[in-house]
């Protein structure tokens, strides 16, 4: 194993029994949610792990050390810490594992650090994409292309709307990226089920989706793929109310002037602010399901 690796006793027992493991990653928590919601829903979000019987492991990066696992009282740190913590994607990792800092880790990152210490599935809320506006700013996540190189299935809830969701589908198939929608035939939209696009694949169960990724393995095919599990109906948002508020969010983060990494944590607590925490409640929904999802999954992959 690599010597920057920290895996708990719990998670490095569980991976050494074959038990199943499901990672988390740490930027939803700094950058994603207020605090102190953020910690509670990381810490609710575990619980729903072993409830469905898998281990949870939440990654981040702690004075230069990749940490797979983190404590009460380090979840606590993230929390609070808030965007004060370097937002660390792929490009990132070098530089703060070098220098001995703190990161909390994206979807990409995420995917690197649970592949380093043999994880293969990973629960979050949504996945970076290509933003609107991308065919004049270029800006698309680093998320999609890991799923290029890194073999990690990441269980989301879709993409936001905050991303141009049909430029990032095209974007997924000309990589070469699948994404199965779980019981249902129509891509999900983070907040809301529908989105208005074709689902690509669709998968009605775990195994479906374990004996998926085990032929994908078995064939020697590189890289990992997105699972989208819509948001329950009882938490989705009424599309017109959620889709209102991301206008406004990127018209104001136009105005400012605001891009690169800051784009995305701009937007999502923007578009919390607008809908007067009702998105942060939805939000917090489908990250609990997605984390049900997955550790089903984990049990059934090899
Ligand atoms: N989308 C969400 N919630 C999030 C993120 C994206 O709905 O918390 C976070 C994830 O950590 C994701 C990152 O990996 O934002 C993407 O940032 P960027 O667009 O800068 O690649
Ligand atoms: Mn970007």
């Amino acid at each position: 194993m690599n010597r920057y690796l920290d895996l708990t006793d719990e998670v490095k027992n569980a991976l050494e029994t074959g038990k199943p493991v499901v990672a988390l990653e740490s930027t939803i928590i700094s950058h994603g949610m207020p605090y102190p919601k953020n910690v509670e829903t990381a810490v609710s979000v575990e619980n729903v792990i072993r409830e469905n019987g898998a281990v949870p492991a939440t990654i981040a990066i702690i004075g230069g050390r990749l940490k797979v696992g983190l404590t009460p009282d380090q979840l606590e740190y993230f929390g609070k810490k808030g965007t004060a913590i370097t937002k660390v994607s792929r490009r990132d990792i070098p530089m703060i594992v070098a220098k001995g800092q703190d990161g909390a880790t994206t979807v990409a990152a995420t995917m690197m650090i649970a592949s380093m210490a043999g994880i293969q599935v990973f629960a979050t809320g949504g996945i970076g994409g290509v933003h609107r506006g991308a065919e004049t700013t270029m800006d698309i996540s680093a998320d999609l292309d890991e799923f290029v190189k890194t073999p990690v299935m990441v269980i989301c809830a879709g993409a936001k709307a905050i991303l141009d969701l049909n430029l990032t589908m095209e974007y997924l198939e000309t990589k070469g990226i699948p994404v199965y929608c779980y019981k249902t035939d129509e891509l999900p939209a983070f907040y809301t089920r529908k989105s208005g696009i074709k689902a690509p694949f669709r998968a009605d169960s775990p195994e479906e989706l374990a004996k998926i990724w085990n032929t994908k393995n078995d064939l020697g095919i590189q890289g990992g793929f997105i699972v989208a599990n819509p948001i329950p109906e009882e938490f989705s948002m009424d599309p017109k109310r959620i889709n209102a508020a991301i206008d406004q969010a990127i018209a104001e983060m136009n105005k400012l002037g605001i891009h690169g990494k800051e784009t995305t944590p701009y937007l999502l607590d923007k578009v919390q602010k607008l809908t007067g925490g009702d998105s942060l409640e939805s939000n917090i929904r489908l990250v609990l399901n997605n984390a049900a999802l997955a550790a089903k999954i984990a049990a059934s992959i090899r």
